[in-house]
């Protein structure tokens, strides 16, 4: 009897531990330098996820992503320095760069492949994005 009820307290104490490590935040980690922009991985799973973002050029860089139900970018980071930027990934395609001008024309560019579990019908139908200015 005893040890039947340790068992549980056991596996409820796993199931436990499990869930929140399901529900933890992904770090992918990003290089930037001269012009080139480098992932620790391109097909990350769907979830929260923060990207470590370091600057190993000699010119000051930032990070944009762009992608379903995301639109971030960091401030600039300079040379040596590094930023973070935490989102959450969904099922689809998503576009980084570097938005200091003419970076990405360079080649500061990188596009995530995001696999995923199902997210739902939301059908976002409202239109053009007006949060994509240029930089500065
Ligand atoms: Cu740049």
């Amino acid at each position: 009897m005893a040890a039947v009820l340790g068992l549980a307290v056991v596996g409820a104490a796993t199931a436990g531990i499990v869930a929140h490590s399901t529900a933890s935040t992904k770090t992918i980690k990003v290089g930037e330098r001269e012009y080139h922009i480098t992932l620790s991985t391109t097909k990350p799973a769907a979830g929260k996820t923060t990207f470590a973002i370091e600057n190993n050029g000699t010119v000051a860089h930032a990070l944009e992503i762009k992608g379903p139900g995301v639109s971030k970018r960091t401030p600039l980071i300079q040379p040596g320095k590094s930023a973070t930027l935490t989102v959450t990934l969904k099922s689809g395609s998503y576009s980084l760069w570097c938005p200091v001008p003419g970076h990405a024309a360079l080649g500061m560019k990188a596009a995530l492949k995001v696999k995923g579990t199902t997210v739902g019908s939301t059908t976002t139908t409202s239109g053009t994005s007006t949060g994509g200015s240029a930089w500065g």
